[in-house]
């Protein structure tokens, strides 16, 4: 296991990023994707909020500690336990990170078809500098990111059993996204840890 800073555009300001590569060997993440893939429950991706449908262009399980809510997930996701493969996750994941985390966004991007947009993990139940770290398994996919205010892009492609640590700040100056690539027939499994802040 180590731990790189990625390659960023000559001169960026950019320091808040970090990718751990082999945090899992090959195949240790090929083992985790498919029991990922086969015990998860995943839900339907169509949703209703506002009374109007959408589909969400990836299928999503959000688990946490109990009494943890977060108003994303409370809008479109169940919360649900943790399971005994995502504690453990979770357990070596804080060990890496040198943080506790309370909660776990599940995402699975079925092929190169699903994607997400452009956005910040801003949440106020994240607090103002939140620490997210980011497990990829399966298909490689790639990760973009774009300053706030200078509009300055970087990415870089995000392989299986690595974790992207998104440190403070980060999210404050900031969007990423997981651009669509019809090139990709495989399945990507990306484990976001998050500490969520209960609120009064
Ligand atoms: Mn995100």
């Amino acid at each position: 296991m180590s731990i790189k800073r990625p390659v960023y555009p000559p001169f960026s300001p950019l320091n808040e990023l970090d990718l751990v590569t082999g945090f899992y060997g090959v195949q240790e993440s090929r083992a985790l994707y498919k029991q990922l893939l086969e015990e998860n429950a995943w839900p339907d991706n169509h949703y209703e909020v506002d009374g109007r449908r959408f589909e969400l262009p990836r299928q999503q399980t959000w688990h946490a500690d109990p009494g943890i809510r977060y108003s994303y997930s409370n809008n479109l996701l169940q919360t649900r336990p943790w399971t005994p493969l995502l504690q453990s996750i979770r357990q070596r994941v804080e060990r890496a990170a040198g943080a506790r985390f309370n909660s776990v966004l599940v995402n699975l991007y079925r092929t190169g078809d699903d994607y997400v947009g452009w956005h910040a993990d801003d949440e106020p139940e994240l607090g103002q500098a939140p620490l997210i770290a980011s497990l990829t398994l399966g298909a490689s996919r790639t990760f973009a990111w774009q300053h706030r205010d200078s509009h300055e892009e970087g990415r870089m492609k995000l392989h299986s059993g690595t974790v992207l640590l998104m440190r403070p700040g980060f999210q404050h100056h900031w969007f990423h996204c997981i651009p669509r690539d019809p090139d990709i027939r495989e399945g990507r499994i990306n484990l976001t840890f998050r500490k969520v802040i209960p609120q009064e």
